[in-house]
């Protein structure tokens, strides 16, 4: 639901926290279930690139390649939430 979450975030004109709140981390679980494309809750390689696209990063094959390899930190060759919510919020 867009509209409401939008209209809380306006009430609240506070900075947000570096650390991921709860709400921060559901936020991020709702970005990444949304490039989930098949709901396996794993991010493959082929969705990693449609995020990308969707944050407007404008990179090359090579580029996402690489990417995703920082990411995927136990290198099973798919990016799980955790290594997901790691990666952003590190610094
Ligand atoms: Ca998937
Ligand atoms: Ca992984």
């Amino acid at each position: 639901m867009p509209e409401m979450k939008y209209g809380i975030a306006a009430m609240n004109d506070r900075p947000s926290p570096v650390t991921p709140t709860g709400e921060k981390c559901a936020e991020l679980r709702e970005d990444f279930d949304y490039f989930d494309d098949n709901h396996d809750g794993l991010m493959e390689f082929g969705e990693f690139v449609g995020l990308m696209d969707g944050l407007g990063a404008d990179m090359s094959s090579d580029e996402c390649r690489i990417g995703f390899a920082e990411i995927d930190r136990d290198r099973d060759g798919v990016i799980e939430f955790e290594e997901f919510l790691d990666w952003w919020i590190s610094p």
